[in-house]
């Protein structure tokens, strides 16, 4: 490929296909086996040397799928379910890489990727209507639609502490984990941060570190995982009854079925003994997080309701952790309604703390200031540490869309029109960027949903999308800027009418300094997205404008407005 001519200019013929797909994770590589059916030309740039996205970069000791392996699964392909066996009720971070390497393999997708290859600009040319894609390896290729299968967590978040440079021992990010072996063993072990990274990961490492330090900011409510192979007969009892399970988790919330399932009732219509004895009941089984926080169907809307499960994983956190004052610190504060953070499931986390060699450091009363050449230093303590790990998350749901300089239309800069917050319809296209599709964007269910069921549903409306374009001689759809903004809007009210806005989490940007606090992903559950999605497509694309290639609009439904 040619190198950029000065300037930043390219001096090749960029390649045309029909469409390019940006990011080869799960969904990335669904996108391209659907366009591979349709016969549609293909490129797919992909940052990382293999396929897997996320399953790909997080390869920290610990990285587990938090919801059923049968369920964290495709549904597009009998063939694939049946000649897959997982091995787990919840599965490794490489057990799900192997799964989607296996998949990449079966359809020969990989022919079509280009690894290391990161995409840094995309722009619309409204003469020819072609997206240009440049990469940091100087391709340039040109398409008439785009993919943006970029991933919800995939822009990893550091803090900015001063002083890493002159740090000198070992540093690492959960999410940009080597792929070499990493040994800590008889070292001295400081990891920052207490989300689902913090948590798998320490729970794995503690039994080999030295020491090793945890740098908690804000307690969790982790609730435990109980992990176990897969019984005998469990996931061919799941392969023969598929259909009848994806009905169930496509007319569900989060598209994930539970088991035992939720009462369906108020948490106010049990007496205080009966909601123990459930309570006590689902910490006993464990695993995927609603099975505790789906027990009564107020737990996310109703204050008092929300607070009887968390004191009641209070109580458990106490009754685990010996040290009293230790156990206080793992304790979330009132004013943090389970479930408003992203809940992790654990293999014995609070039980870690009994351990002699884990001690846990409140960075909340005194944050930490920088990093030393030997460790690092709080406002009133100093820690010395053979290596650091930053478990200290992402940012999400726009960072990966973000990074790449994205034109559009009447010179619509992404970046400048999601400056005060995302806004999308759908979660799939923004004003001012024809053609241009995400797959979990800001707006969609995303990483409220069962992230095959919502991907691979977003992706069957975006080929329906383009085969209606083709067939109809459309050249151009592209989100009117007032659906968008009734969307957007509609995204915020479901939102609010939860208990889901109230904490300082990355679903809501809290996390990245700066960034505008919006409640991104779409919480009106997946049955009520998907209906919304086909009545858009029965209304002839309502809230979208289809064009030719002369620039005449000519969806009625736009028209009308
Ligand atoms: O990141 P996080 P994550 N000083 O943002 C702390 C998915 N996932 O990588 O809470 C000190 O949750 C921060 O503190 P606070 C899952 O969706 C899934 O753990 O902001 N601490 C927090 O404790 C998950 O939610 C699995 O006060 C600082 C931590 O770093 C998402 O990825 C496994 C700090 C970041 O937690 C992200 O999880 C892993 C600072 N300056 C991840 N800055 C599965 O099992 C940040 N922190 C599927």
């Amino acid at each position: 490929m040619a190198p950029a001519a000065e300037g930043g200019a390219t001096t090749q013929t960029p390649e045309t296909v029909d469409v390019i797909v940006v990011g080869t994770g799960m969904m990335g590589l669904y996108a391209l086996y659907c366009l591979r059916e349709r016969e549609m030309s293909t490129i797919a740039f992909e940052a990382g040397d293999g396929v897997g996205g996320t399953w790909y970069w997080n390869r920290y000791p610990g990285a587990r799928c938090d919801m059923e392996s049968v369920q964290y699964s495709y549904n597009f392909s009998k063939e694939v379910r049946d000649e897959w066996n997982w091995t787990h009720r919840y599965a490794t971070q490489p057990e799900i890489l192997s799964y989607l390497n296996h998949v990449a393999d079966r359809f020969d997708l990989r022919r079509d990727i280009r690894f290391e290859t990161r995409v840094t600009s995309a722009v619309f040319d409204e003469k020819t209507h072609l997206w240009t894609l440049e990469t940091d390896r100087g391709d340039v290729a040109r398409a008439r639609y785009c993919i943006m299968a970029t991933g919800s967590l995939s822009t990893p978040f550091r803090p900015d502490f001063p002083g890493i440079e002159d740090y000198q021992g070992e540093w690492y990010h959960g999410g940009t984990w080597p792929h070499h072996e990493v040994d800590l063993a008889g070292k001295r072990v400081g990891v920052i941060g207490t989300g689902s990274t913090g948590i798998q990961l320490t729970t794995e490492i503690a039994p080999v570190v030295k020491h090793l330090t945890v740098f908690q900011r804000t307690a969790n409510y982790s609730t435990p995982a109980r992990n176990r192979p897969l019984r005998e007969g469990e996931l061919d009892e799941f392969k023969a009854n598929h259909a009848e399970w994806f009905r169930e988790a496509t007319y569900s919330h989060t598209g994930i079925t539970s088991n035992p399932p939720s009462t369906n009732r108020s948490a106010h219509d049990d007496t205080p003994e009966e909601r123990q004895l459930l309570f006590e009941d689902r910490w006993g089984i464990g695993g995927q997080p609603q099975i505790i926080l789906a027990i009564y169907n107020d737990i996310n809307t109703d204050q008092e309701a929300n607070d009887m499960v968390a004191d009641f994983v209070r109580q458990k956190i106490r009754e685990i952790v010996d040290d009293p004052d230790v156990a206080e610190l793992l304790c979330p504060d009132k004013g943090q309604p389970i479930g408003s953070k992203r809940p992790p499931i654990d293999s014995g986390y609070f039980e870690m703390f009994n351990l002699d060699n884990v001690s846990l450091v409140d960075v909340r009363s005194a944050p930490i200031e920088r990093i030393t050449p030997t460790g690092l230093c709080t406002t009133d303590d100093e820690y010395e540490l053979d290596v650091i790990i930053f478990a200290t998350g992402f940012d999400a749901l726009t960072g990966a869309m973000l990074a790449i300089d994205i034109r559009g239309r009447d010179g619509v800069v992404l970046k400048d029109i999601w400056a005060e917050g995302p806004q999308t319809n759908l979660g799939i296209m923004a004003a001012g960027l024809p053609n241009m599709f995400m797959i979990h964007g800001p707006g969609s269910t995303s990483v409220k949903v069962n992230m095959f069921i919502g991907g691979e549903h977003q992706i069957d409306w975006i080929m329906e999308c383009i085969e209606h374009l083709d067939a109809n001689g459309f050249v151009c759809i592209e989100t009117t800027e007032e659906a968008q903004a009734d969307w957007t809007a509609h995204v915020q009210e479901v939102a609010n009418e939860s208990l889901q806005p109230v904490a300082d989490s990355w679903y809501v940007g809290a996390n990245i300094p700066g960034k505008p606090r919006v409640y991104m992903p779409y919480f009106g559950g997946f049955e009520r997205y998907w209906k919304h999605c086909d009545e858009i497509v029965a209304d002839g694309y309502r809230g979208f404008r289809l064009s030719r290639s002369d620039s005449s609009e000519t969806n009625p439904s736009v028209a009308a407005e």
